[in-house]
């Protein structure tokens, strides 16, 4: 199918000051806009033409690197808005993930310090991640447009740590910028309705 651009699900100011309206302006109109059109391009011909978003991600993965690179970032990013909402984030979660984090992750002081430490620790470009895999929570990073499709597992919670996530808004302080999505971003609700699904 052919890839398409979805609209941010709130206002280009709605996440300030943790994310300014001009990173998202550049990041969802200019970095997500571009995986979109290069993806759709590099679909032609790909014999995926006919697949869903995930079986073309992980269809071309060690296949055709330009797709895989294009077609995984779409995905990643059509889920990276909706992981974040205005008054998000914190540790008021929903009580199948507050059980499950306390069960499989350690409990929330845990994931926060050791899904911060993911995406801190991921060198260069990437993603740090929250999978379901072999039917259990674990935290994970991948560089690049990699996610946990290819990996066996199910993504229900990711955060982008290319610089244009956050460098318009922290530099070069990658740190505070995780701890402020962990803290202050995250939409608990859509995580939980992933898990629902990925279990
Ligand atoms: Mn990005």
């Amino acid at each position: 199918m052919a890839f398409e651009l979805p609209p941010l699900p709130y206002a280009y100011d709605a996440l300030q000051p943790f994310m300014s309206a001009e990173t998202l302006e550049f990041h969802h109109d200019k970095h997500h806009q571009a995986y979109v059109t290069k993806g759709n391009e590099l679909l032609q011909g790909s014999g995926l033409e006919t697949k869903t978003l995930e079986e073309v991600v992980r269809g071309s993965f060690g296949q055709n690197a330009g797709l895989f690179n294009n077609a995984g970032q779409h995905y990643n990013h059509i889920h990276f808005w909706q992981w974040m909402k205005k008054g998000g984030g914190g540790n008021k979660l929903p009580g199948i993930l507050e059980k499950a984090f306390a069960d499989e992750l350690g409990g929330y002081d845990k994931f926060r310090a050791d899904f911060v430490a993911a995406g801190v620790g991921q060198f260069g470009s990437g993603w740090a991640w929250v999978a379901v895999k072999d039917g259990r929570l674990a935290i994970t990073k991948t560089p690049n447009g990699e996610n946990p499709l290819v990996h066996g597992g199910t993504p229900i919670l990711g955060v982008d740590v290319w610089e244009h996530s956050y460098y318009i808004d922290y530099r070069n302080a990658r740190q505070k910028y995780l701890e402020a999505f962990v803290d202050s971003l995250i939409d608990w609700d859509h995580v939980a309705e992933m898990y629902e699904k990925a279990r």
